[in-house]
């Protein structure tokens, strides 16, 4: 009797089974069964877009001022945008750590460094700086302060108020890459070496081309953070309005600029300031995450067909690769936070600018 080729042994379904059990138990898994789930057309990210509102936020972060202390364990109060596609994970998105930071009257919370880097986006109130590597950095509305990663760092209110931030981390990014270090000061608080603001003074001079970039910033990665900590509201606004004039469009947009290299200001993270007037931007698709703050102004950004209002202080997420436009009928001012310099040098960033507006499919908070 001839048996052919291919022939399959009576038994071959018993025989797979018992392939994928000891597979299994072998800590091995076949590709050829999760191909599809692994290798997506296009970025599938877990996080969806969402909006925390500043009214939802705020008295929250009032109520904890009262009732929970910062100190040394818990280091900061801070409230983390926790995205409700992350199963609980306390993140804005897959890469970015996004939050609410208060500190009340007089209060300081801890001095140490980690390994992730950090940006702090200055909502509202007065009175607190952030003291890096001895040089105290005083904050203002609007003001965008640079904590890089390792180097030591404290927050100190001297006044009277309470004042609201937003923290942006890439702890998630560190976090993947098995790369978190963590080290408290030997002080609550580090000695502030001389003046104020010595990097602002330090760089005084520097051209506001060399602080900041229309559009995006395309410079290779530089691993160094910017030397420049303070970039102040009234120079960021300044450049808005030119770039707005200039382009005669409805959306001015900036990237913050390492100015001794031309790059993101972290290796890690992109931080980008963007004025919409009266009308909106076209749809675009880019890869990475993105986490947007509203200083002030009201609007509208349509992700994915899901429609969100939003109003001053409102923080956003725009996940990787969903289509996003904005839109404001008055005047507003949107700060941005992306992990784009860490795609880009990888060479997996894409953007895809897209014709139309979108239909809205639905609208966020509508029960
Ligand atoms: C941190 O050190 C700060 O220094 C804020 O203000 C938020 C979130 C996770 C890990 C460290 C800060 C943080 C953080």
């Amino acid at each position: 009797m001839s048996v052919e080729h291919n022939a399959v042994p009576a038994d071959e379904g018993q025989q797979l089974e018992a392939l994928y059990r000891d597979l299994d138990a072998a800590d091995l898994r076949p590709l050829w069964n999760i191909t599809e789930q692994l290798l997506t057309p296009e970025p599938r990210p877990r996080a969806v877009p969402w909006l925390w509102p500043a009214t939802t936020m705020r008295p929250l972060a009032e109520r904890a001022i009262r009732l929970v202390p910062v100190e040394r364990g818990g280091e900061r109060r801070v409230l983390s945008l926790t995205n409700p596609g992350l199963g609980g994970r306390p993140y804005a998105a897959g890469t970015l750590w996004g939050a609410l930071q208060c500190l009340g009257p007089r209060e300081s919370a801890p001095a140490h460094r980690h390994s992730p880097g950090a940006i702090r986006f200055v909502l509202e109130g007065e009175g607190v700086w952030t003291t890096v590597d001895g040089d105290a950095c005083d904050m203002r509305p609007g003001d965008l302060v640079l904590t890089p990663g390792g180097c030591w760092h404290d927050h100190a209110n001297g006044g009277d108020s309470a004042m609201f931030w937003f923290d942006g981390l890439d702890l998630p990014m560190v976090e993947a890459l098995d790369a978190i270090f963590f080290e408290a000061y030997p002080d609550l608080q580090q000695r502030v070496e001389g003046q104020h603001n010595r990097s602002e003074t330090a760089h005084a001079g520097t051209p506001a081309a060399e602080r900041f970039t229309a559009g995006q910033v395309e410079e290779a990665l530089d691993p160094a953070p910017s030397p420049l900590l303070v970039y102040r509201w009234s120079e960021t606004s300044a450049r808005l309005a030119e770039l707005l004039a200039e382009g005669g469009g409805p959306m001015a947009s900036l990237e913050f600029t390492n100015p001794r290299s031309g790059a993101s200001v972290l290796p890690t993270l992109a931080c980008g300031a963007h004025r919409v007037a009266r009308g909106g931007s076209v749809p675009v698709q880019r890869s990475g995450n993105t986490v947007y703050v509203v200083f002030q102004g009201t609007g509208t950004s349509v992700i994915d067909g899901r429609h969100f209002d939003w109003q001053t202080g409102d923080m956003f997420v725009v996940p990787s690769w969903s289509v996003a436009e904005h839109h404001s009928e008055g005047q507003a001012d949107l700060f941005s936070l992306s992990d784009s310099p860490v795609l880009r040098a990888l060479g997996v960033y894409r953007e895809r600018v897209l014709a139309e507006p979108q239909a809205v499919t639905s609208v966020f908070g509508a029960s």
